[in-house]
């Protein structure tokens, strides 16, 4: 009988050490594949790992492992672009869209302080929306939470891609994956994330009313500091969220209705 179970299957590369023994983070991927795929998906995290920006990694590990819960199928975020012209017209409008998702200004303010602190880490770092706090550091030695066990099958995002975002990147992919998973929890107010890659200067403000609002200039090209932070509402149990976003195996399907 052909086995329908999903495997996970994970990249993690860095340049000088291992991440554990504070290397520099090169890249990182997720993909969820049925077992036949898992060949194809090694081979793809490899290529990526091997080309990236921030450099040429000299550790790698990429490790696979079957999913046992059931895997949720959720629809992606609705994207909408802003085309900003300076990278203080992007902040400012990401500053702003988080504020309508309900983050006080002062929050924000101090979790702009923490991004300056941990600009290299290569997990999301996050934040109780009502004071700021930074609530992931007892777990994983402060490293940032990595979501994990998330994708996008192949065909699916073709068509989205075709039909609703013009021909976008397989980074707009991967990072709408993690944010429609992030949001879909009741625990997430709002998400904040620019790329550590050099040679790309969008990102965004996702959550789930007001969807994956994409700001083309949120860096300076040539950048290397990244961020990703989670404003969570913190009334919701921190253990069972990270738990949720490491583990709970989740699928994007656009039109999840419709086929
Ligand atoms: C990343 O590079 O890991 C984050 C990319 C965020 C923006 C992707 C996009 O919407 O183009
Ligand atoms: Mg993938
Ligand atoms: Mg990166
Ligand atoms: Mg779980």
């Amino acid at each position: 009988m052909r086995d329908l179970s999903y495997y996970s299957v994970r990249m993690r590369a860095s340049k000088s050490k291992p991440h554990e023994e504070g290397g520099k983070h090169i890249s990182g991927g997720e993909q969820l594949v049925l077992f036949d795929e898992i060949r194809g998906a090694v081979d793809k995290l490899l290529h990526k790992s091997l080309t990236h920006s921030r450099g040429t990694p000299d550790f790698a590990q990429i490790q696979f492992e079957v999913v046992d819960e059931p895997v949720q199928v959720i629809s992606p975020l609705q994207v909408t672009t802003h085309t900003t012209n300076s990278v203080d017209e992007g902040q400012l409008l990401a500053q702003n869209l988080l504020m309508k998702c309900g983050v006080p200004f002062p929050i924000i303010q101090k979790a702009y302080l923490l991004v300056e602190e941990y600009a290299e880490l290569s997990g999301a770092i996050l934040i109780d929306s009502k004071t700021g706090q930074r609530l992931d550091e007892s777990y994983h030695n402060g490293k940032g939470i990595r979501v994990s066990r998330m994708d996008w099958r192949d065909e699916n995002f073709k068509k989205w891609n075709r039909e609703i975002a013009a021909n976008q990147n397989n980074r707009l992919k991967e990072a709408l994956t993690l944010a429609s998973k992030v949001s879909m929890h009741q625990a997430t107010v709002a998400e904040l994330c620019w790329s550590d890659d050099p040679d790309y200067t969008t990102g965004y403000v996702a959550s789930k009313k007001f969807g994956y609002q994409r700001i083309t200039t949120l860096k300076q090209y040539g950048n290397e500091q990244g961020c990703r932070i989670f404003f969570v509402d913190s009334s919701e149990d921190v253990t069972k969220y990270i738990d949720y976003l490491k583990t709970n195996p989740v699928l994007i399907q656009w039109e999840v209705n419709h086929e």
